[in-house]
């Protein structure tokens, strides 16, 4: 059953009726106790103080009447003092046609309502109180939500409540602007909101501690009726879609993770190296000893390789043309591929072109799904590469511990699998 749930906080001075806080969500049934518990926290917690009244209501809703919207889009002002931001709130109304210069002044007539007030966007007029209602009621917007729910309850989240809010008001017919500042003591974030301009956070609209804040709604009556635009804003039942937190422009996106890449120092170039492969290399043009090489050996500017790989290359060109299996094997691949076994002592050898190669190969030839691979925290990266694309359990001890490699290897002595540690570990510098 898909249900609607409000909550509304109040306190009783001297048989006045103020208001201290309220919410509403749409939800599945099973999830009303969770949250009726949330919101009535929330209200027995507010920073406005203890109610000596919390109304909560619960009602079934038709899912078939549910109107979709989407979320205004969200930009965000910082100004240096009160005055410039109201300045700004200001300037985004004008160009509405909302000239009203005194507009904080009549916000701060909003102040203890427990709704906004609705006005006529040229002639401010108070259109909310032609409904015949008490002076201090204003018009809630009820029966909106975010599609999918979620999120807490018991803690107030300005920013998305205000949105959700903000995006319905902005859809109601005839309705042409809406200008919010929070009543909460602590929360000096306000926002002027339209179709036109979307959803424009500014801070700080209010000192700290001031008794400030509410909403009001400017409706432009030659667009829709007064009864009609609050029949939206009280009636209809809103979700407003999530908004795109990823956008799909691969330039956008791509751009912010090179972005963060950066930020965390993470990003990498490749290092030129105009010299050939030697205990020094030039970089840079500058001659520098090289630590990071993988040629322990030497080899790759031996003379003879490299006379022998001339030889190759007059005989068979500079490329296998295919793969191994199919038609990449060549008697040079045979014999080097011999040799190696011969000088280990193995029964045969597999020549790979880098070493990554041969990690991820090896590995997923090896272990498949259910088997265990228990492997060394430090391992190099495409060792950890192989265990994953074999879609073996891996299980990790501690680097050089053969205490834990031992309680691993008896607690998986039941299963099937291997145990692979890297000889020079290189992961950790
Ligand atoms: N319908 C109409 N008016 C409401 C409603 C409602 N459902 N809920 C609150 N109001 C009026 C009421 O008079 C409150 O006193 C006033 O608005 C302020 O409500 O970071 O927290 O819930 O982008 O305190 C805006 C900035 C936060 C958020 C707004 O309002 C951000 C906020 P509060
Ligand atoms: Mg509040």
């Amino acid at each position: 059953m898909f249900c609607s749930i409000k909550m509304r906080a109040s306190r009783s001075i001297a048989g006045q009726d103020y208001h201290i806080s309220g919410a509403e969500r749409l939800l599945e049934s099973k999830d009303i106790p969770a949250c009726a518990c949330g919101l009535l926290l929330r209200a027995l917690q507010h920073s406005k103080g203890e109610p000596s009244a919390i109304n909560l209501k619960v009602e079934e809703i038709d899912p078939s009447c549910v109107k979709q919207i989407a979320p205004l889009k969200v930009s965000t002002l910082k100004a240096k003092s009160v005055e410039e931001a109201r300045e700004l709130a200001l300037s985004y109304l004008v160009r509405l046609g909302i000239k009203e210069k005194g507009l904080f002044s009549l916000l701060s007539q909003c102040f203890g309502l427990r709704g906004a007030m609705l006005v006529d966007f040229k002639t401010m007029e108070r259109l909310d109180l032609l409904l015949g209602r008490d002076e201090a009621r204003g018009i809630r917007v009820t029966y909106m939500d975010w599609q999918g729910g979620g999120g807490e309850w018991q803690k107030k989240n300005n920013f998305a409540e205000a949105l959700v809010l903000a995006s319905k008001v902005a859809a109601a017919p005839g309705l042409v602007a809406e200008l919010c500042v929070s009543d909460d003591p602590d929360y000096l974030t306000g926002y002027v909101a339209s179709k036109e301009f979307g959803y424009v956070r500014i801070a700080p609209l209010k000192k700290m501690g001031e008794d400030f804040g509410g909403r009001i709604f400017f409706l432009d009556q030659s667009q829709a009726s007064l009864e009609e635009c609050v029949h939206f804003l009280e009636k209809e039942i809103v979700l407003v879609k999530r908004p795109e937190t990823e956008t799909k422009d691969p330039k956008l996106w791509l751009g912010a993770r090179l972005a963060n890449l950066r930020k965390a120092k993470l990003f990498r170039q490749c290092n030129l190296v105009t010299s050939a492969q030697n205990r020094s290399i030039t970089t840079c043009q500058k001659s520098s000893l090289n630590f990071a090489s993988n040629d322990y050996l030497a080899l790759a500017n031996h003379p003879l390789v490299k006379a022998k790989a001339q030889e190759a290359l007059g005989r068979y060109g500079a490329g296998s043309g295919g793969s191994r299996l199919t038609c990449g094997t060549l008697p040079v691949h045979v014999e080097l591929e011999q040799a190696l076994a011969r000088h280990f002592g193995s029964e045969d050898a597999l020549v790979f072109a880098t070493g990554y190669q041969t990690n991820v190969g090896t590995l997923q030839a090896l272990c498949g799904r259910g088997d265990v691979v228990i492997s060394d925290a430090l391992n190099h990266a495409s060792i950890i590469d192989g265990c994953r694309l074999s879609g073996a359990e891996v299980v990790v001890y501690a680097h050089n511990d053969m205490a834990d490699f031992e309680r691993c290897c008896k607690a998986y002595a039941h299963r099937r699998g291997l145990c692979v540690s890297d000889s020079v570990f290189s992961m950790d510098g």
